[in-house]
């Protein structure tokens, strides 16, 4: 049969339709989730948790998985894909985020918060629905917050009780510039990198330190290189359970609730594991002999970071009442 341009556009028309109608219910149902920790890790099994959850509940309108280790790219990589929907969830911790949203740098600033539990009091109530929305709209729709305790500074050379101890260290931080400034005032040289590629840096000396958590720390194996691990405590930093806004916005009125509510309980879950795991953690490290020391004069590092603060407000003005509001709730 010979056939005329017409009916040729008409057959290529019903067919990109036929494909369009049979790929969409698939792609509209699996959702990928994105997760830098390794399986064990109190939020991978908070997330897995989270997936399990939702695909039971939504009777398969949502299957989600969530996939460990950063298989599916670095968390800077991640984020763009989860804005852009082609990854479906994830855990996000605020520090590489700033350069996206600007307003979640106040978080990164070092000792905002004066502990965990004055974080937890800040992102679950008004403030951190502040944070909620400028992470929308950015086309991240955080749905809870995670804990990542505090994190301090280790290195291959020596205890640091003092910023003077820091002193020519090569330092590496998550990818945010505030962090730069924040080893640079202690007078250390710092490296932004990414998270996997750290272990083998602080092997073979390309770095001296880095900066963590006892969890991660600990499941990244950086005890291993680094065995001086002192208590500067310097940042706690919010993680968000994240939904891409175009999948969020896919789910019916009664999806969204059952998402919702799995995030908030899978938070609840992961804030109870973080503080068992971050002892059992904090164990393993001391077994393996590694030099835990506390440190004193912490205002002795707080202070060095005026000049931070004086940077990062007069470059964000506008964000100034937020920083003040946040150290006057405690
Ligand atoms: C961990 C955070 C993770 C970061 C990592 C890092 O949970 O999101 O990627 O630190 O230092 O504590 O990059």
């Amino acid at each position: 049969m010979k056939t005329t341009s017409t009916t040729k556009t008409f057959y290529a028309i019903a067919a990109t339709a036929t494909l369009v109608t049979m790929a969409l219910p698939a792609q509209a149902d699996t959702w990928r989730g994105w997760n830098i920790h390794p399986p064990g890790y109190p939020n991978t099994v908070a997330l897995e948790a989270f997936a399990k959850n939702v695909t039971e509940r939504t009777e398969g309108r949502i299957t989600a998985q969530v996939y460990n280790n950063g298989v599916l790219g670095d968390q800077p990589d991640a984020i763009e894909q989860t804005r852009s929907g082609v990854l479906n969830f994830a855990n996000f911790n605020m520090g590489p985020m700033g350069p996206i949203v600007p307003e979640t740098n106040v978080l990164s600033l070092p000792f905002i918060f004066s502990s965990v539990e004055h974080m937890h009091e800040v992102m679950d109530g008004e403030i951190g629905q502040q944070f909620a929305e400028a992470l929308a709209e950015k086309n991240l729709v955080a749905l809870s917050w995670f804990d990542s305790g505090e994190r301090s500074l280790y290195n291959t050379k020596r205890p640091i009780h003092t910023p003077e101890d820091v002193q020519g260290l090569k330092i590496r931080v998550m990818n945010n510039d505030l962090y730069v400034d924040m080893i640079e005032a202690l007078g250390g040289n710092a490296t932004p990198m990414a998270y996997g590629e750290v272990y083998q840096s602080l092997k073979t000396g390309v770095l001296d330190g880095a900066e963590n958590n006892y969890p991660s720390f600990q499941s990244s194996n950086h005890y291993e290189a680094a065995e001086y691990y002192s208590l500067t405590e310097h940042l706690i930093i919010p993680e968000c359970l994240c939904i891409a806004r175009a999948s969020w916005e896919a789910l019916s009125a009664e999806d969204q609730e059952i998402v919702r509510e799995e995030a908030i309980k899978a938070s609840a879950m992961q804030r109870e594991l973080w503080v068992e795991g971050s002892e059992a953690s904090r164990q393993v490290v001391l077994d393996a002999g590694v030099q835990v020391n506390e440190v004193e004069d912490k205002a002795a590092f707080q202070q060095l970071m005026g000049p931070v603060y004086a940077g990062f407000i007069e470059a964000n003005p506008d964000l100034e009442s937020l920083v003040n509001a946040i150290r006057n709730s405690n």
